[in-house]
């Protein structure tokens, strides 16, 4: 029986015997992140009564229109986490290049980076869909107390000290782990407070629901094809549920609640599909692994993908661990 009695606060306090939170810093940092969500959290809810919406004109790094919320959100976590001088550096997607925490020598003593995608699938606030910030948190490699270098983010996936997102759906929730499994907590906006909600989620191994963006179909590899095709045939366990948000946090929130696939693969428009390794697949492969699922660019799984680039893409298909493996199928036997 899951204790809703639980706050974030005291779940954080009781897991400090955990080694990522023993210093505290990685206590704080998540504390700093739940501050911020709920500050982005209030935007968002009154996103439709005061004049934030609407594109902000300018364009971010990839080129796509920015949503006032985007950019308020982007402000809003790297102010926090800069305040509190708890990490010693930023990526941001929506960002061109990191942040180093400057101001006084002791920020660089920190020991954390954070790399974020402070409102992912935000073309969905117009429309009132739900959207999500995701993040991920790494231990730097360069030595303490010198500026971070772009090594200390280009960092393969199974580096990652920590990895959360926050969905502003009909409820908001923050969902992360810190490498030993994965925990969810809703808020309760009359006081402020997050419950632990949804203890120790479990992915199914198997699912009924794919979630892929079959407007791109013609322009999918042979084996994205065939996959999706096996998904709608009449048998067994089959034709399976499609269903497509259009907002990853969101799409994978219900797969791992329900068992499912969301993949976005590469295409003949995409030649290394849309999402970004750094800011989306990696800590919603972290998640969903730590959850007993799987997550890979159709043939290797992406947290062993050595990053070359900050914003680089990958194709992603993440979800239950028997559909992740019937779809890598599909891809090599199409080879
Ligand atoms: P498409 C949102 O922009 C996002 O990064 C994910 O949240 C979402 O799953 C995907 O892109 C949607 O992309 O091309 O299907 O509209």
């Amino acid at each position: 029986m899951a204790d809703h009695n639980k706050t974030l606060g005291e779940f954080i306090i009781e897991n400090q015997k955990d080694f990522a939170y023993s210093s505290g810093e990685l206590s704080r940092l998540i504390n700093s992140i739940r501050l911020a969500a709920k500050v982005v959290n209030h935007e968002v809810n009154k996103a439709g009564l005061v004049d934030i919406l609407g594109a902000f004109g300018d364009k971010n790094i990839q080129g796509e229109e920015q949503q006032k919320l985007d950019v308020f959100a982007n402000e809003a976590f790297i102010k926090t986490l800069t305040n509190r001088e708890i990490v010693c550096g930023i990526a941001s997607e929506e960002n061109d290049g990191f942040i180093t925490i400057s101001g006084r020598e002791k920020n660089n003593q920190n020991k954390y980076v954070v790399l974020i995608d402070p409102l992912d699938g935000s073309s969905n606030i117009d429309v009132n869909v739900s959207v999500g910030t995701i993040f991920s948190i790494y231990r730097r490699v360069t030595p303490a107390g010198t500026p971070v270098t772009l090594e200390d983010f280009l960092q393969p996936g199974v580096n990652q000290v920590a990895a959360g997102y926050i969905i502003y759906g009909t409820s908001t929730m923050i969902v992360y782990t810190t490498g030993h499994g994965v925990n969810g907590f809703t808020l309760n906006p009359a006081i402020g407070t997050y419950y632990l909600s949804h203890p120790n989620m479990c992915i199914p191994e198997d699912g009924h629901i794919y979630s892929v963006n079959e407007g791109n179909y013609i322009h999918f590899p042979q084996g994205v094809k065939d996959y999706i095709k096996y998904c709608q045939m009449e048998e067994d366990d089959r034709p399976y549920t499609s269903r497509y948000i259009g907002s990853l946090v969101s799409d994978i929130h219900r797969n791992i609640l329900k068992g499912g696939i969301y993949f976005y693969p590469k295409s003949s428009k995409a030649s290394k599909g849309k999402l970004r390794l750094l800011y989306e697949c990696n800590p919603m492969a972290f998640i969903v692994e730590q959850a007993g699922g799987k997550a890979s660019d159709g043939f290797n799984r992406i947290m062993e993908i050595q990053p070359k680039e900050l914003h680089e893409r990958v194709p992603f298909f993440c979800g239950s661990k028997n559909m992740v493996e019937k779809a890598e199928e599909f891809m090599k036997n199409a080879q």
